[in-house]
């Protein structure tokens, strides 16, 4: 690398030209992930094998943040907020109902199944417990390990789902780290899931970098602190979703994030997404209340998905194996606002939990939110499989 040209000033006085790339030129000018092929072959696997099944549903759900390297010899990088769970969560909710998960998610975030035991929720040991007994035919103690019973019984449909999955081959889990390969397996997956037309959901929970160091402007080695202050100029991510929309995946039922810190710019910028990209929904979340509520944002003209039927559904209460048994009061989907904005009319949907205490660490018998968002989209993606049949 030239470090005269590199955009990591450690001198605080070198000003280096920015690039704007087009999704083309980063896809040029950015080397691949190593691993991208291997992982490539195995997503194509996964999608030819609930190809052939006609009814079944694919989604691709995202998760977790993207890392930015500093250095090619990475010692530092800047990270997107997000622990996954947004993303393993929905991916459960998802096998739930019947759908084939690809699960793309950051390494070491967490995952469907295991976040239920991960160390700082519920570590491991502390569920196991062990049983000594003494053998007849020796004076030696035979050592068992068992699931303790009090955390048997809420272990078990975690246990009997994770086995469905894994009987079944329907969730397949890919890892990313940097902001470069998730770009490049997300190119790849839409590529490798448009086959399934309308049966392919994508839900793009990620949390994406919007600025990266391209290749020729990151530094090799370390970069070293005895020259003071450091400057960063970064280059920005090219906006994916408008090439995965009308190029990649032209008929997938697509479905973006927005995270906000300002509750005011949430409805504005994803209805500004929508019109910029065009694709089917966008769920808005403000980085305090993610787990409480969202908004749903979308075009409200017909075959969308969206129906007026939406407006009126009160989540069930203790449906199947669904988490909602024992609440009071039942979680609300607040009656949908119509508006207009940039000349096109808009839907909000807000899903909330009200009734739940704010930092309340049990995951296991809280009322998930994701349980009520995957519910709205399967049901919105039937109906934009339903409106494909009636158009000809
Ligand atoms: O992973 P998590 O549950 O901690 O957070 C989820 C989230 C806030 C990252 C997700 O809901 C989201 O908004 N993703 C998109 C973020 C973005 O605007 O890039």
């Amino acid at each position: 690398m030239n470090s005269s040209a590199s955009s990591v000033d450690a001198t605080n006085s070198v000003p280096s030209t920015s690039t704007a790339f087009s999704t083309e030129s980063y896809f040029q000018s950015q080397k691949p992930p190593p691993n991208l092929e291997d992982k490539c072959s195995r997503i194509q696997a996964f999608v030819d094998r609930w190809f052939n099944v006609s009814t079944k549903r694919v989604v691709l759900v995202t998760s977790g943040g993207t890392t930015v390297p500093l250095e090619s010899n990475t010692v530092r990088f800047l990270d997107n907020f997000s622990a996954g769970t947004r993303g393993a969560t929905s991916a459960e909710y998802f096998l739930s109902q019947g759908y084939a998960v690809i699960f793309l998610h950051r390494i070491h975030s967490l995952r469907p199944f295991s976040r239920h035991y991960s160390h700082s929720l519920n570590p491991f040991l502390d569920l196991l417990s062990i049983v000594s007994s003494q053998s007849a035919s020796s004076d030696s103690n035979r050592d068992q390990i068992i699931v303790s019973p009090e955390h048997a019984t809420r272990l078990l449909p975690v246990l009997r789902a994770y086995n469905a999955a894994q009987d079944a081959g329907s969730l397949l889990q890919i890892d990313f780290q940097t902001i470069n390969d998730y770009l490049w397996l997300l190119k790849r997956v839409s590529g490798i899931m448009a086959p399934l037309g309308r049966r392919g959901m994508f839900y793009l929970a990620a949390a994406v970098s919007d600025f990266f160091l391209p290749e020729d402007k990151m530094a090799e080695h370390k970069i070293q602190s005895g020259h003071g202050t450091l400057s960063l100029e970064m280059d920005q991510v090219p906006k994916v979703l408008r090439p995965l929309v009308q190029e990649w995946t032209p008929e997938g039922y697509i479905v973006s994030f927005k995270l906000e810190t300002d509750p005011e710019l949430l409805i504005p910028k994803a209805r500004a997404a929508l019109s910029r990209y065009g694709h089917q929904l966008v769920i808005g979340n403000e980085l305090h209340r993610r787990k409480y509520e969202v908004v749903f944002v979308e075009r409200a003209d017909y075959g969308n998905g969206v129906s007026s039927a939406s407006t009126t559904t009160t989540p069930r209460k203790g449906a199947g194996d669904s988490r909602l048994k024992g609440v009071e009061t039942p979680p609300v989907l607040n009656a949908d606002v119509a508006s207009k904005q940039l000349g096109e009319i808009y839907r909000e949907t807000w899903l909330r939990l009200d009734d739940l205490v704010p930092g309340d660490q049990d995951g296991m018998d809280e009322v998930e939110i994701e349980e009520l968002i995957v519910r709205e989209l399967v049901a919105r993606h039937a109906r934009w499989l339903e409106a494909s049949k009636k158009t000809p």
